[in-house]
């Protein structure tokens, strides 16, 4: 059994890898991971679902610019060996601003701090961003102007001890599922501790609150600045913590004037509701309040953070157990790469680039030859300039930007224009990848190794238990061995816990109260040796202890800030709206982010049937009303228009969306789909403190697409549709699913159904179904009496149950009865069609649970669970399974 560390959120939770007799893995929690003790969520459970080898990148690609388009296999060397020229006579020519990095919080600390290194330290410019732009870069900025460092003051086992969790711009239980789980435990072992949701929808996550605010977009300001001028106007103060510990109080006030009415006006609230927040706000000393994309995307995202931190320094309520404001981080390692300076405009082990005394520290280190003296390009500004050209090289690494930058389709221009893209990744075809001049294949989670830092500051090892597969290397290999064809020494590392080590000991160098202070210091761990290294049990900073030192305390413990003069500041945060705002043209505002059972662009929880049918297709969600107005209507597709771009989605309602807004997730892309990139419908705008775009809050306009049919396929063997208006597909456990929808006539439906499906043999064992007059046609291709594909069209969007069909691809031969029912386009049997999958462990449907809750008059999750088993496994599926339950008691009564 080997130990490691879940590939996706920000939780950090600790994964065993077990071999199974006959081949293959079983994935399991690790009981003695202090992240989750043992629990996965749905996407950790499928994990041994996306470790396959299909669609895997195993080799160095080249692409001549010019010559022939297509990408062909070279050595590593040959490929090593051009970047390194190009990068050599860019950088000659242009100097070392004309080259770029694009990385990831997705990388493991040590390919993060050797990419850092080496652009910093060797190639002398900082024009090496992350994604991490796009996902936490404000509550970095605003844990720095409040505290002085990037510190998250919070630790998970904080929640155990609340009494009050406010969620603020997070969807917890489908995006931190396990940490969900943990505050749903709390709360049953202490009801009365209050858990309030501040966000515009009504999320799962609501399942579990007090209390929600359905707040206007982009308003939480407003509503923290009139929660600090409230607790500071009824004496909810502690005075001995602001004289002694703060500064700034005075003019944060003086910008926070608004009375509780105007607020509730300004943020759309109930007067009511918001007194109840405020008054239990003050009225509690231990309050998380725990904040995700709702707060950081916006191009109000540092003053959001810091309206929330001033409300927490005002009482004190920081450092101590069971309080403080807590950043949730997206990605595995996102707090791994602010520990080694991934952004632009950071140097590592928390020393900052605009600090003469901090470069001269760093480059001390490293003994370098320089190091960049100026910020270098945030990630959209680093896009405009590529299309402007100022950037001539690129190199894009563990990310995906041409799906999740705003603007993505600036981005694809940008790429076009490049004169050298290069991209390392673990999958074959990406979004991004179709524009790589030089492909890298890189190892996967499973065969990586090195660490990552939870969203508690939690460093935990990802250990290798899959052999490397192809040509795959380590990213931090491929980036050293580019740096010593560069001509740089100091990359001739022999193994990642080398480099772990080296960035331990540079978190220490200086670090004493004489000199530059900060409280990331892993020193403690510099002394690693291999084996040492290899066996690292999750380890939180900063409280390491040693053998001569006792573990320091929670930060901030003391009330001492990482501010010269120690003191936190209050921030004074002006209210400001919006940089985009709906207007006749662009009538509603777009907010855009996840749905739980699939990760970013869906490059590996694509490939896992079991995360497959939660949510099918992409989606967008709308209040009624709207759509009537806009004359859309459920089930069917939609354009939705920004003045940056467009997309469709399938129109849905029942995702708790108040009128005038929309929310589309961030997903499906051209892989999965003919047109859902939402990124393209995104304004680049960004927060000036930040440069973190605003995903949360764009202006369009949705209309019809219209469409003569509508249709699915179920195929063993992939297809390629681009031919018809819409397509998406769907990974299936033995085939491909796509839903299809056609603006042609369709004139002869069987000859023009087995060209689509690709079948030459005349005589192939084929039944058709067709009615030209209603446009309804159904047909089954068998090979050897097993079903190999099938395919339905009809003029409306009600088409047959797609679980029951699936269901046939299990049988090894059909009967009568399935050929019959496959022309019917139903299921003889009554009961077969469970509906749309709620829990994806036990592929449970819809269906099959209501059902069950009527018939039994079931009233709690537990009982549903034991009585159909949804639920029963990771219980990500739990606060769905409520909404359930209340649905139909709501239905009974009325
Ligand atoms: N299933 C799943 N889990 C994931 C990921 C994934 O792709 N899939 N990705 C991971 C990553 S990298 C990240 S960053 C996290 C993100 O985790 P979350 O931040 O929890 O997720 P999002 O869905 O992006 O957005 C959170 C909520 O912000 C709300 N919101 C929008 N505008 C506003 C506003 O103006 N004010 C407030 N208060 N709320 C607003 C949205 O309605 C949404 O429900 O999830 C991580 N976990
Ligand atoms: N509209 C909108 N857009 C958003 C957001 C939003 O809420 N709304 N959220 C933003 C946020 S918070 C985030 S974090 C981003 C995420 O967006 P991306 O980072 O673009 O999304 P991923 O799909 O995680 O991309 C990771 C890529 O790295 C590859 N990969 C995986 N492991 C490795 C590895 O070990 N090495 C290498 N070299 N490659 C690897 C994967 O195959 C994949 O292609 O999206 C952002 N974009
Ligand atoms: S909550 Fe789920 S996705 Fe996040 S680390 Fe844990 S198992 Fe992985
Ligand atoms: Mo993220």
């Amino acid at each position: 059994m080997i130990k490691t560390t879940c590939a996706y959120c920000g939780v950090g939770c600790g994964v065993t890898a077990t071999p199974r007799e006959g081949g293959g893995f079983d994935i399991a929690g690790d009981a003695a991971h202090p992240a989750n003790q043992g629990r996965l969520c749905v996407k950790g459970s499928a994990l041994g679902e996306t470790i396959g080898m299909e669609g895997r990148l195993l080799f160095p690609m080249m692409r001549e610019r010019g010559g022939d388009a297509s990408l062909q296999r070279v050595a590593w060397g040959e490929a090593l060996d051009h970047v390194a020229d190009r990068w050599r006579a860019i950088i000659d020519e242009h100097g070392p601003d004309a080259v770029a990095f694009y990385v990831s919080g997705q990388l493991l600390t040590e390919d993060y701090y050797v990419a850092n290194k080496l652009m910093k330290g060797y190639i002398g410019s900082a024009n090496i961003d992350t994604n991490s732009r796009l996902c936490m870069s404000s509550a970095v900025a605003g844990h720095k102007r409040a505290f002085g460092e990037d510190v998250v003051p919070v630790h998970y086992d904080d929640i155990d001890h609340a009494d009050m969790v406010v969620l603020v711009g997070s969807n917890l239980a489908w995006c931190h599922p396990i940490l969900f789980q943990r505050l749903s435990r709390a709360k049953e072992a202490r009801p009365e501790m209050k858990i309030v949701v501040i966000d515009p929808r009504r999320t799962a996550t609501c399942e579990l609150a007090d209390l929600h605010l359905p707040i206007k977009p982009g308003t939480d300001v407003w509503l923290f600045n009139g929660l600090l001028s409230y607790l500071s106007r009824i004496g909810a103060v502690d005075p001995g913590f602001v004289a002694a510990h703060t500064s700034g109080l005075e003019d944060a006030l003086a910008v926070a004037t608004l009375a509780p009415e105007e607020v509730a006006r300004a943020c759309r609230l109930n007067l009511q509701d918001l007194m109840e927040f405020y008054e239990s706000f003050a009225a509690t000393a231990k309050v998380i309040t725990a904040f995700s994309m709702g707060v950081n995307q916006s191009s109000a995202g540092t003053d959001k953070v810091n309206s929330i931190i001033n409300c927490h320094l005002i009482g004190g309520r920081i450092g101590k157990q069971g309080m403080g404001p807590f950043s949730i981080t997206g990605q595995p390692n996102a707090m791994g790469g602010r520990e080694v300076g991934g952004l632009a405009n950071m140097l590592a082990a928390h020393l900052d680039l605009d600090n003469a005394a901090h470069r001269d520290a760093v480059q001390s280190f490293w003994e370098s030859p320089g190091i960049a003296s100026r910020p270098g390009l945030k990630a959209v500004d680093l896009f405009e300039a590529i299309e402007a050209g100022r950037v001539k090289a690129v190199w894009v690494i563990a990310t995906n930007p041409v799906v999740s930058l705003p603007n993505a389709d600036q981005v694809r221009r940008a790429l076009e224009r490049c004169e050298l893209v290069v991209v390392s990744d673990v999958v074959r075809d990406t979004d991004t990848n179709a524009y790589a001049d030089v492909l890298l294949p890189a190892l996967a989670w499973g065969e990586k190794d090195g660490t990552v830092t939870n969203s508690e500051r939690r460093i935990s090892r990802q250990r290798a238990f899959l052999p490397a597969p192809g040509e795959a290397r380590a990213d931090w290999l491929i980036l050293s061995q580019f740096a010593l064809r560069m001509g740089y020494d100091g990359f001739g590392y022999a193994s990642a816990a080398e480099i772990f080590t080296e960035h331990a000991r540079l978190s220490a160098w200086r670090n004493s109260a004489e000199e530059l202070p900060r409280a990331f210091n892993i020193g403690a761990l510099a002394t690693l040796g291999e084996s040492a290294y290899d066996a690292l049990q999750p380890t939180q900073w900063p409280a390491i202890a040693t053998a001569d030192a006792a573990p320091a305390a929670r930060p901030f413990a003391d009330g001492r800030f990482s501010h010269a003069d120690s003191r936190a500041r209050f921030i004074a945060t002006v209210p400001r709206a919006p940089a985009n705002l709906p207007d006749g043209e662009f009538p509603i505002t777009l907010n855009t982010g996840r749905v739980r059972d699939h990760w970013h662009t869906m490059t590996r929880t694509g490939r896992a049937p079991k995360l497959a049918d939660h949510i099918a297709e992409s989606f967008i969600d709308l209040h009624p009303q709207d759509a009537l107005l806009c004359g859309v209507k459920e089930g069917e597709l939609a354009r939705v228009s920004s003045q940056w771009g467009s997309m469709i989605a399938r129109v849905q309602h029942g995702g708790g969306i108040t009128r005038g807004s929309a929310f589309v997730p961030i997903h499906w892309n051209n892989q999965t789909a003919s047109d859902a990139r939402v990124g393209a419908v995104v304004n680049p705008v960004v927060d000036p403190v930040s440069g973190e775009p605003e995903f949360k809050h764009t202006p369009v306009t949705i209309d019809r697409f219209p469409v003569k049919w509508h249709g699915f396929i179920l195929s063993r063997d992939a297809l390629r549709l681009d031919a018809l208006a819409y397509w998406t597909k769907v990974q299936g456990k033995d085939f491909q699913r796509y839903e299809l929808a056609g603006r042609n006539a369709i004139e002869d439906f069987g000859a023009w159904a087995r060209q689509l499906l690709g079948i030459k043999d005349d005589d192939a064992d084929w039944l058709e179904y067709a009615d030209r007059t209603s446009c309804v046609f159904r047909a089954v291709h068998l090979v050897d009496d097993r079903i190999a594909q099938c395919i339905f069209i009809s003029a409306r969007p009600d088409l047959p149950a797609r679980q029951w069909l699936a269901s046939l691809f299990d049988k090894a031969q059909l009967d009568v009865a399935d050929r019959a029912a496959l022309l019917a386009g139903r299921p003889i049997a009554a009961g077969a069609d469970t509906g749309p999958t709620v829990c994806s462990c036990f592929g449970v449907g819809r269906n099959t649970i209501c059902k069950a809750i009527r018939e039994q008059n079931l009233t709690t999750p537990a009982q549903v669970t034991a009585c159909v088993k949804a639920g029963g496994n990771c219980g990500s599926c739990v606060p769905e399974l409520k909404k359930l339950l209340s649905e139909i008691r709501v239905e009974e009564t009325a």
